[in-house]
């Protein structure tokens, strides 16, 4: 007779089979056509292998960038695969990737990686990404302000059903002078001031794009310095309090806020150029505590804010923590955050995003992070088990489904 399962293979198990809500990404529903990145050249050339090449570079930043992309692919597996061990986590995740689609890893042959990519189409791959990360749903991050992505979405197209949206609002909170012109030429009547006229345009803006795209939120990063005091007269609060916030409220939309990117601390490395600061959590406590009728999300950047923002959700029930996000979405510093969040918020939180741009990514972003939430979960089961309170599988099961997305989407509907 077959041993019973030893509860670490049963959490393992549970965990690898529960499908995931992926709730914040760059990729795109494959209508976005080229929008949505995948195969080899783009996994070697996502902006966190980029920083790590440049350290290992002889290149001047311009001759990187003048390369076509096979060619900077090129440079990047060269700096970071082949003349040294590809330890890093966004190295490893490529292995991983490459190796749960089949492929041979040892062989270290780019060319016949790139010619097994080339026999795929977007269509088939999405499904097959899907079903090997077992993701159930992915949330885009859909900007009115790119021009890219503007076209699409007023032409129309059917949607996939497995891509839902997320309305992004940096441009609108964080550059109003260059924004206001924008909204101008699109027939909101808004001026320079943020005065009430120009708040209401705002909302009527929102609430266009919001339905346009079925948004399930409204998102923006924000620096760390980012703080919040009702009233405060400077066009961030004023935007936020009398027009996100009342969007919020009158569309059911929660406002996400990603908390603690340094945009561009070196313009050399474009978009792998942004850092991380300590961000304040008081901005998050002001607007939990004084909007308690708006929902908010959260994720911060630097491991130093990663307690704080937990006892500030234990304080506010309208605040619902996310993600290790970026620089956080390291193997170490996954399982010291989502120990940490599951100690002193148990279920009500979702563990993990995947940010992933490319997306293949899925596959490994999901796979390194399946394994570190089964580690910490074993381990808080495994102190029940101790009192006596022996959980059982569908007991286990309900609650990975709730870390999985099933908390997530319970805050939205609430
Ligand atoms: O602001 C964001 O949503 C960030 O996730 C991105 O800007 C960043 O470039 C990224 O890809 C991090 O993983
Ligand atoms: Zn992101």
């Amino acid at each position: 007779m077959q041993a019973p399962a030893s509860l670490p293979e049963t959490v393992t198990d549970i965990v690898a089979r529960a499908p995931v809500y992926d709730i914040h990404t760059h990729l795109y529903d494959p209508a976005f056509g080229e929008l949505l990145l995948w195969g080899i050249d783009e996994l070697l050339t996502y902006h966190y292998l980029v920083a790590e090449g440049f350290r290992q570079f002889d290149l001047p930043y311009e001759t990187f960038w003048q390369l076509s992309k096979t060619q900077q692919a090129d440079a990047i597996w060269n700096a970071l695969f082949i003349e040294r061990s590809p330890i890093s986590e966004a190295c490893r995740g490529i292995l991983t990737t490459l190796n749960a689609l089949g492929l041979d890893v040892k062989q270290r042959d780019l060319p016949a990686l790139r010619q097994h990519f080339a026999q795929w189409n977007v269509g088939d791959f999405t499904t097959r990404c899907l079903e090997v990360s077992n993701v159930r749903k992915v949330c885009m991050t859909n900007s009115p302000f790119d021009d890219l992505e503007r076209p699409v979405w007023e032409r129309g197209f059917d949607r996939d059903p497995r891509f839902v949206a997320a309305l992004r609002i940096d441009p609108l909170l964080l550059d109003w002078p260059n924004t206001a012109p924008k909204l101008r030429a699109w027939g909101y009547e808004v001026s320079a001031d943020v005065d009430g006229q120009t708040c209401g345009e705002v909302r009527r803006f929102l609430a266009d794009w919001t339905r346009k795209i079925d948004a399930q939120y409204c998102m923006v990063s924000l620096t760390p310095d980012f703080v919040f005091e009702e009233g405060a007269p400077d066009p961030v609060a004023q935007l936020i309090e009398h027009a996100i916030l009342p969007h919020g409220r009158d569309h059911g939309q929660a406002f996400a806020m990603m908390i603690g990117v340094k945009r561009s601390v070196n313009p050399q490395l474009r978009l792998a150029g942004d850092s991380v600061g300590r961000g304040d959590i008081s901005a998050v406590e002001n607007l939990c505590a004084q909007f308690p009728e708006n929902k908010f999300l959260c994720t911060m950047l630097s491991r130093e804010n990663q307690h704080e923002l937990c006892v500030a959700a234990r304080k506010f029930r309208n605040l619902h923590v996310f993600g290790c996000w970026w620089f956080l979405n390291n193997p170490s510093l996954i399982e010291e955050i989502t120990r940490m969040r599951l100690e002193l918020l148990g279920l009500s939180v979702t563990p993990q995003h995947s940010d992933c741009r490319v997306l293949d990514q899925l596959i490994y972003k999901w796979s390194h992070s399946r394994g570190i939430i089964a580690k910490v979960l074993t381990e808080k089961y495994e102190g029940l088990a101790a009192t006596g309170w022996e959980p059982t599988r569908p007991e286990i099961e309900r609650d990975v489904q709730e870390l999985f997305g099933g908390a997530f989407e319970r805050f939205l509907r609430s």
